[in-house]
């Protein structure tokens, strides 16, 4: 019995390297996706990993990172809610030799407080989706809603930038109301409420454009509530391709989505491996595809693709 005990001890005693994940929270269905396959990643790769939910605050980042450096890992995952205000606990990680990989969202900080950070172009996401729009309306009038992600971060400030550069000198499409949904489906769902109302009940709505598929699909329902078509009478486009887009696409109610892969750890820990076998250091910025998806792709095979993947 103890030989067998002794035996089974060995792998464990082979050094595994600890990593801190400070996630956002679980905002929207690509969150969960994203921790889902942060977890699965390491689990492969005999990564121990320590997991903190900031529920949508920056100081309870701030707080994890903390923690996770006084307990000495070996590195820290970010994914940043906003994109200020890092500069202090991203110097306190440096100091301590602890590299810092940031996950999908940008920081306005330095890029030697970071090791690298994994992501889309976010945006050229905000592009592809307004270009959509562009050719889809083929010069016809356009009144757009915009349903914003959570303010201050980088998502919602280029997704923003890159659509209003796409409409830019097409005088037939304006954005007539632009408001943050926080990422979430319950505030897209109640901000397009809103706009339906004060937009005389959305009859002269073209569309909308949505920072993410979430608040896309709450949007939704508010546009069934109202008495119209989602898809028909107010075009749907957003960013991230969950599963429950493409649904809504093949129900004829939603248009357009740009892809956002949520396997952001698996080229975080590459990186890291490398980094930790020889101190190699990785480009600052490993940049994830941006594909655009429409219900012309054949949306159900689309989901059956994605519906186990966590989300
Ligand atoms: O698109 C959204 C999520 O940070 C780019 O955050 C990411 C965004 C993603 O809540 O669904």
């Amino acid at each position: 019995l103890l030989a067998t005990a002794a035996i089974l001890a060995v792998p464990a005693m082979a050094a595994a390297q600890t990593v801190g994940f400070a996630q956002i929270g679980s905002e929207s269905g690509w969150r969960a996706a994203e921790t889902t396959l942060t977890r699965q990643q390491a689990e492969e790769r005999g990564i121990d990993l320590r997991f903190s939910d900031a529920q949508q605050r920056q100081e309870n980042q701030i707080a994890a990172i903390r923690s996770f450096i006084a307990q000495g890992v070996d590195a820290i995952l970010l994914a940043p809610v906003v994109a200020t205000g890092w500069d202090s606990v991203l110097e306190e990680a440096k100091d301590a030799e602890i590299p810092v990989v940031l996950l999908d969202r940008r920081v306005d900080s330095s890029e030697d407080l970071y090791l690298t950070a994994v992501g889309s172009d976010l945006e050229h996401e905000g592009e592809v989706a307004g270009q959509w729009l562009v050719d889809e309306v083929a010069g016809e009038d356009c009144r757009v809603v915009e349903l914003q992600g959570t303010t201050g971060s980088s998502p919602a400030i280029l997704r923003k930038s890159g659509f209003e550069k796409a409409i830019e000198g097409h005088d037939n499409i304006e954005i007539v109301r632009s408001q943050t949904g926080d990422f979430t489906r319950s505030r897209g769902k109640q901000v397009m409420e809103s706009f339906l109302q004060a937009e005389n009940g959305g009859a002269e709505i073209c569309a909308l454009y949505a920072h993410n598929d979430d608040m896309a699909v709450g949007a939704i329902q508010a546009i069934k509530e109202a008495g119209l078509n989602p898809g028909e009478d107010i075009l749907v486009v957003s960013i991230d391709a969950v599963p429950d887009i493409f649904k809504a696409m093949a129900e004829g109610d939603a248009n357009a989505t740009v892809e956002l892969t949520p396997n952001m750890a698996g080229p975080a820990f590459d990186a890291l491996a490398a980094y930790w076998k020889d101190g190699t250091q990785p480009a600052k910025f490993i940049q994830t595809e941006s594909k655009l998806y429409t219900a012309a792709d054949d949306p159900m095979a689309e989901y059956e693709a994605r519906k186990d993947l966590g989300y």
